[in-house]
């Protein structure tokens, strides 16, 4: 049963049972992968589980975003279209237990995980990835995950396999915004299959040591920092290999203005507005200067050889 929480509940008020319950679930999973040594950080949000690892040799330098903007500042369409619904509402109604997500297709070995089933399946201990992620605003946020090349492995893809299909939670029940046609539901988004295997495309659990807050994309969600956040889908339910290239929900929604690829370009702008810029969360007082916006967001050293050759003002 879905027990719904008043608006205005602080996290403190919330059932001691439930948190226990909730934090207990992760503890078990997250001990059973042997990350909890080693943990320092201090709490983010005090309900909230703890999901710590080691830096990723991938992470950059650059400081993090504070976690109030990150988790208060958002886009997850399904509970509005105002930066502040996601926040405000996906704690409320999101339900994460139980969670399946399904991998089928041109795979040999078709499956359906479960979130433990998902946080076991690679043994690395380097999970924390300090990446720079960019829209028309940009933040550097440390997600904690392993890249999706193990969950590939795992399932053995076919030679047929040639794009992955991402599909997300759409349940009414949960979702107020799914009544509006903003978006075609449910929320697809696709990668090539080299896109996909690269180190830095992520399947992310949590963020700033702890599980993902509901409006950040928990329980699971990809990250794949040299494109622009709509890539970056959240709450999965479904990948699937495919043959053909996915047509993902913003392509169907403005086919003039997405294209599949997305990658992260300075040069090629929006048909709306310029994508040379991007403001930096947290960086927004009188005389903070927009900065400007890196070919792949700056991550060219590490994914420009997947696209050579290709004409990216064509293949946005
Ligand atoms: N299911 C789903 N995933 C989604 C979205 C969405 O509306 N629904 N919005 C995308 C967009 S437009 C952005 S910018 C990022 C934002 O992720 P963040 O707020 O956690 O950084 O999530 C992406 N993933
Ligand atoms: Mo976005």
């Amino acid at each position: 049963m879905l027990i719904r929480q008043p608006a205005d509940l602080p996290p403190s008020e919330i059932t001691p049972e439930r948190i226990w319950r909730q934090r207990r679930h992760w503890v078990q999973a997250v001990a059973a992968v042997g990350l909890l040594a080693g943990t320092g950080a201090r709490a983010q949000n005090p309900t909230a589980a703890r999901l710590p690892g080691r830096p990723s040799p991938l992470s950059t330098m650059e400081k993090p975003t504070p976690y109030k903007l990150v988790t208060e500042y958002v886009n997850f369409y399904e509970f509005g279209t105002e930066k502040d619904d996601p926040p405000r509402l996906a704690p409320r109604t999101l339900r994460l237990r139980p969670w399946t997500l399904v991998v089928d297709g041109e795979v040999r070995k078709p499956r359906r995980f479960d979130l433990e089933d998902l946080l076991k399946l690679a043994a690395m201990e380097e999970r924390v990835y300090r990446l720079r992620c960019v829209e028309a605003w940009s933040a550097v946020v440390p997600w904690v995950g392993y890249p999706l090349a193990e969950l590939i492995k795992a399932v053995e893809p076919t030679g047929n396999a040639r794009y992955l299909e991402f599909t997300t939670l759409a349940d009414p029940q949960q979702m107020p915004n799914l009544r509006s046609s903003v978006l075609k539901w449910p929320y697809t988004e696709g990668l090539r299959m080299d896109e996909a295997q690269h180190p830095l495309t992520l399947l992310t659990f949590g963020m700033y040591g702890e599980v993902l807050p509901h409006q950040n994309g928990a329980p699971v969600r990809l990250v794949v920092p040299w494109k622009y956040g709509f890539k970056s889908a959240k709450s999965l339910v479904r990948i699937r290999f495919v043959e053909k290239q996915p047509v993902n929900s913003w392509q169907q929604s403005a086919p003039n203005e997405y294209g599949f690829f997305s990658n992260v370009n300075p040069t090629v702008d929006h048909p709306r507005w310029s994508q040379a810029t991007e403001r930096r969360l947290g960086e927004d007082g009188l005389l903070a200067r927009r900065r400007p916006t890196l070919m792949f967001n700056g991550y060219g050293e590490q994914v420009a050889s997947l696209y050579a050759g290709m004409d990216l003002r064509k293949f946005y």
